[in-house]
């Protein structure tokens, strides 16, 4: 079913390839060449998962798993029983995943608005990216991504850590669980304040932005705004998904110790007298 505003907003135009080729809808979905290509990666993907799970020894959806290649394969493509299933799959979500992107781009055309979302949605892309292809890369070899399961990556995910012996200690983890916390906070405090908003007590009219702005200032003497708290929020969740792709590819490429040690830096800084004090 099309909304009653839906028709005014079904322009021409604005896509990046194909011209008017694939310029059309399907019920409420815009299609565009990007849509065809992400059907068709994600239908490939989905296909080549079932199909490598059933070579697998079970079909509980908690433990199937489907792991990329051993270490000794390098960069090198693997046979496919061999972590290629892995390495075609990968190819597969990351040309979903950017085919996706590059459909919002093109409806942020047709519709004159700015390009936030897929913008925001690349920061996403970047932090899987990181995980399956750059860091590996730098590592040179593709079994240093991580397996597809739902048990086995959240077993990589307690590995990895373990081998830098405390992982909480990355300082650019530290930074990026903040920016996650501090993501949650911001969206509580939105939410809750639109809603207290939209539902005053019965019998009440429903109340403005300057109830909002006079809430947060009679509680803390501030009140970043109706834009500014979006601009907070979308600045909050891209530094949680950038700092999360610094502190996984800087472990491994450019730290290999334990995390804990990485702070010795601070007592080997020479401001510290070298124990000639009385
Ligand atoms: C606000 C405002 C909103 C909001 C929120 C605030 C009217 C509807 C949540 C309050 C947020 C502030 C003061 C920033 C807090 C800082 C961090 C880092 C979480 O003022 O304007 O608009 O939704």
């Amino acid at each position: 079913m099309l909304l009653s505003y839906e028709r005014k907003y079904r322009v021409r135009g604005g896509t990046l390839i194909g011209g008017d080729l694939f310029d059309f809808w399907i019920g409420p979905f815009y299609v565009g060449f990007f849509g065809v290509t992400t059907a068709l990666f994600a239908l490939l993907g989905t296909l080549l998962i079932f199909y490598a799970a059933s070579l697998g020894p079970t079909w509980n959806p908690w433990l199937i798993s489907i792991a990329p290649p051993d270490l000794s394969y390098g960069l090198a493509l693997a046979p496919l029983r061999e972590g290629g299933f892995w390495q075609i799959i990968t190819v597969c979500a990351i040309g979903a995943f950017c085919s996706w992107a590059l459909r919002q781009v093109e409806i942020c055309r047709k519709l004159g608005i700015g390009y936030h979302v897929p913008v925001a949605f690349s920061v996403a892309i970047f932090a899987y990216v990181s995980l399956v292809v750059i860091r590996p890369w730098l590592l040179g070899a593709w079994g240093h991504g991580f397996p597809y399961g739902i048990f086995s990556h959240l077993d990589w995910v307690s590995n990895v850590g373990y081998q830098y012996l405390h992982f909480h200690y990355n300082p650019a983890h530290m930074i990026a669980v903040s920016f996650f916390f501090t993501t949650t906070f911001a969206l509580a405090l939105h939410g809750g304040v639109i809603l207290s908003a939209v539902n005053p007590r019965k019998g009440e009219p429903v109340k403005t932005p300057e109830y909002e702005d006079t809430f947060f200032r009679d509680l803390m003497g501030y009140s970043i705004g109706t834009m500014g708290i979006h601009r907070l929020g979308l600045l909050l969740a891209l530094n949680a998904g950038v700092w999360s792709a610094i502190c996984i590819i800087i472990s491994g490429p450019m730290w290999t110790r334990g995390w804990p040690e990485w702070w010795t830096w601070w007592l080997d800084l020479p401001i510290w007298s070298s124990g000639a004090v009385s």
